[in-house]
């Protein structure tokens, strides 16, 4: 991957512009910071590697050189989009998880920020927002995704089950051609992100959906419950044992199944 090749690739989807970085620590901070200068909507920053990649809560991104794809969209969003951030994450994991069934993987939406293929994580998603005094200038999307065998970190140092899109596949891809490809999705689905349909379409990518999970959030006690769905923010439906439906906002929350 280099420059060239990625503008080259990117050239037919309405983006604004296009940073490639080779190594860097996070290309959500390069996001975070360039996204202050008036940058355009849909403007991204790419990395080959990144030596200091971020999760929620400043847990670490593993992206070793030449394996996987990181990357950091920037959303101007618009005067009708404003109300509905709370939806910005479930719209880039839709993005990645269709872009990935396009290629024959059943993959799914891990509540809030996950994408799975066959229970193990393939994605992580981080959004992170500028404010402009009481209001949202825009928001950084970072992605994370594995591609080859090498991007999956040391399994002693996960505490869920991680994979690749190679090793789901039993083949090689091209690294830009699933970059084009979850950019594409994004594009197309940003308009349905206003709409109830989103939240129906999201539910209908939900991992666990009518199993038994377990929310854990660090300051409260853990919540346990069948997933039924979402609420219109994006936030999760449980039934819990009693028949109460429970809602669960975004937050530092850890999502598990419950044996
Ligand atoms: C996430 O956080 O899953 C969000 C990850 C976002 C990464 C992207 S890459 C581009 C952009 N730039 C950044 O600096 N970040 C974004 P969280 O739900 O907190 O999960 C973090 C946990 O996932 C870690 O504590 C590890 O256990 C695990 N992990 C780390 N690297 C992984 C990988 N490559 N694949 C699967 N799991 C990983």
């Amino acid at each position: 991957m280099n420059q060239n090749e990625l503008k080259k690739s990117l050239s037919k989807l309405p983006l604004g512009d296009v940073k490639y970085f080779e190594s860097i620590g996070s290309t959500n901070d390069e996001a975070l910071a360039w996204a202050a200068n008036d940058t355009s909507d849909l403007s991204i920053v790419v990395a080959d590697e990144q030596t200091a990649g971020r999760g929620r809560l400043d847990r670490k991104w593993f992206t070793p050189p030449g394996t996987a794809l990181a990357f950091s969209l920037i959303l101007r969003p618009t005067a009708e989009e404003k109300p509905h951030l709370t939806r910005t994450v479930g719209l880039a994991a839709l993005a990645v998880a269709q872009s990935l069934r396009t290629r024959g993987l059943e993959a799914r939406i891990k509540w809030p920020n996950d994408v799975l293929i066959a229970g193990q994580k393939v994605c992580g998603i981080l959004t992170e927002s500028v404010w402009s005094g009481e209001d949202v200038d825009c928001v950084v999307i970072g992605i994370g995704v594995n591609i080859r065998k090498e991007s999956v970190p040391p399994v002693e140092t996960l505490q869920f089950p991680a994979t690749s899109i190679e090793a789901e596949l039993g083949h090689s891809v091209e690294r830009l051609e699933v970059l084009r490809d979850i950019l594409a999705a994004f594009v197309n689905l940003r308009p349905s992100m206003v709409s109830d349909e989103f939240i129906t379409q999201w539910e209908k990518l939900l991992a666990f959906q009518g199993q038994p999970v377990q929310v854990d959030s660090g300051s409260t006690p853990a919540v346990v419950g069948h997933v039924t769905g979402l609420d219109s923010d994006g936030s999760l439906r449980l039934r819990n044992d009693h028949g109460e439906s429970i809602i669960v906002r975004f937050g530092d929350v850890r999502l598990r199944p419950f044996a």
